[in-house]
């Protein structure tokens, strides 16, 4: 069973390097006005596909920490009911994954990264943040693109707590960027002044991951 899963696991990893490396899915058509609403080279789906290396932590609530530190002047590591007593936000965004499909309209309930960024207060030297999560997977944005207003911390999806499968608890929602930036079963925000490329970044993936520009692979 446990040989199985490392079995899926190296070989969806060795297929998504192979894209990487291949450029598959590039339209080369960049829609460098957001004239679309539908990014270049994605279709529509009604469903709402799990992808992750095949490992979905349980994490139960009262087992549940965030630890946010770094270069913060107030580093913190917050319980459930910490995190729930932050003001919480709705937000109605997109989302874009990089294997082409895209959902429209996805209802979230959460706390903004304007919220954890009054709370911990960044110091003038940090540049970047890192997402670490329950299953070991980590993936980076600038600091810049984590103030964005839309970024949201969520735990809520449709007006139920985020199942398992699409990483709950709490996940990472960046609509903006293609989602595997969005860290599932979210775990750790590390503030740093260096950049530092997560799981998939150094595996052949863009270190941004603007969908309109296609900024696929690096
Ligand atoms: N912790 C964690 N987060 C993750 C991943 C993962 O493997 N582990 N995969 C990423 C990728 S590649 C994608 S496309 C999205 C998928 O989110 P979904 O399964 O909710 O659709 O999660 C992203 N966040
Ligand atoms: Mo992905």
């Amino acid at each position: 069973m446990a040989d199985d899963n490392a079995g899926f696991r190296e070989k969806l990893i060795r297929s998504k390097e192979r894209w990487a490396r291949e450029g598959r899915l590039l339209t080369g058509s960049p829609d460098l006005q957001h004239a679309r609403r539908l990014p270049p080279g994605q279709r529509e789906v009604q469903n709402w596909p799990v992808l992750d290396l095949g490992a979905q932590p349980a994490i139960p609530l009262d087992k549940w920490r965030l630890t946010i530190d770094g270069l913060v002047e107030q580093p913190v590591m917050l319980k459930w009911d910490d995190l729930k007593a932050l003001p919480q936000t709705d937000s109605v965004s997109d989302m874009h994954c990089v294997t082409q499909w895209s959902r429209y309209d996805n209802h979230w309930k959460g706390v903004t990264s304007r919220t954890i960024l009054d709370l911990v207060m960044p110091k003038m030297e940090a540049k970047h943040v890192i997402f670490h999560a329950y299953d070991t997977y980590t993936t980076n944005v600038s600091l810049e693109v984590f103030a964005d207003p839309d970024v949201l911390l969520a735990h809520s999806w449709e007006g139920l707590p985020i199942s398992r499968e699409h990483g709950g608890p709490l996940r990472v929602v960046i609509p903006r960027w293609y989602l595997w930036k969005s860290a599932k079963w979210l775990k750790r925000i590390e503030f740093s002044e260096t950049d530092k490329p997560g799981f998939w970044e150094v595996r052949g993936y863009h270190n941004e991951g603007d969908p309109w520009l296609e900024q696929r692979y690096s």
